[in-house]
């Protein structure tokens, strides 16, 4: 047995004039009740220091400098930093990154129980739109303020375990859990912003709960993985999203999963030795999987139909 004892840290919305200072008593509140519950690592939402703020279009894209961090630990997230340290806990938190070459990324850290970031990772698939599209009742311009990362999807050997870490839309393409599969993962940590209207088709609104469990599911089972799910929810400046967080066992599973949309705490204890129930059975990739035939998958974007 390799046990962890994870925690999803759920947010409730944060506001427009929320302060990163109030948001981060906020995270160290969820972090001491996670750590009460004998989580090891807590991980908290996309974004987690701020409003969702690709809502809103600005013209110039340094009238938003102010939503994006420049230095992590930052001046306003140390207090977090240094009780995760003081409790002996790991975590996993989602910020906007702006680098000191000017580029923009939608980026989550893995921080270990010493308070040292172990690993970066930047969000590859930037969902939304590049350009301002003002008959919407609200905005979704990722495209806008974030780069795509190129940097891929990787895998880190902390918490006993084979970490690795995706953002939001990232768990919606099978792509992102299989290139960690191939890097034997064992628990995948995903912060996620998702409103409950989709703009584009408004027939998908009653299915976000649906499509979120069945991506991330399908995904833990396929390749013998825990999934941990965390939702920034509610109703933030008017526009409503998907709380539904939750931890997700190899054989696809829920384990554990909050009943509000507000700040909330849910943990399981993961074996990670679970996980080699599937890898090492159907899921024995160097056994069974067929790259000679999925060659479209890396050499083509989109379907091409001859
Ligand atoms: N944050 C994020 O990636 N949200 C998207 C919303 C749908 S695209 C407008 C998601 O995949 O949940």
């Amino acid at each position: 047995m390799r046990n962890l004892t994870v925690a999803a840290a759920q947010l409730g919305p944060i506001q427009r004039n929320d302060d990163r200072q109030s948001v981060v008593i906020r995270l160290i509140d969820l972090l001491r009740d996670a750590h009460s519950k004998s989580a090891e690592l807590v991980v908290f939402p996309e974004l987690a220091l701020t409003t969702f703020f690709p809502r809103w279009f600005v013209e110039n894209i340094s009238e938003a400098d102010h939503w994006y961090e420049t230095e992590m630990p930052s001046i306003a997230t140390r207090p977090l930093f240094d009780e995760a340290k003081k409790l002996g806990v790991g975590f996993c938190l989602g910020y906007a990154e702006l680098t000191n070459t000017g580029e923009r990324f939608n980026t989550q850290i893995l921080v270990g129980k010493d308070g040292s970031i172990i690993a970066k990772y930047r969000k590859v698939h930037i969902p939304g739109h590049e350009h301002h599209e003002p008959n919407r009742p609200f905005q979704h311009a990722e495209r806008y303020y974030f780069k795509p990362s190129d940097e891929g999807f990787g895998v880190w050997s902390a918490f006993g375990g084979r970490i690795g870490m995706m953002i939001c839309n990232d768990r919606r393409w099978p792509e992102s859990y299989r290139v960690m599969g191939l890097q034997g993962v064992e628990m995948i940590l995903c912060g996620y912003n998702t409103p409950l209207h989709y703009v584009p088709d408004p027939t998908q609104d009653v299915l976000q709960g649906f499509h979120n469990a069945l991506v991330m599911q399908s995904g833990a089972y396929q390749n013998g993985t825990f999934v941990v799910g965390v939702a920034k929810g509610g109703i933030e400046e008017g526009v409503d999203s998907l709380a539904d967080s939750s931890i997700i066992a190899p054989s696809g599973e829920i384990l554990a999963k909050t009943q509000t949309n507000g700040d909330e705490v849910v943990t399981a204890v993961c074996d990670l030795d679970w996980c080699n129930n599937y890898k090492k059975t159907l899921f024995d990739f160097d056994r069974y999987r067929r790259p000679e035939v999925y060659g479209r998958i890396t050499s083509q974007r989109g379907p091409k139909i001859e």
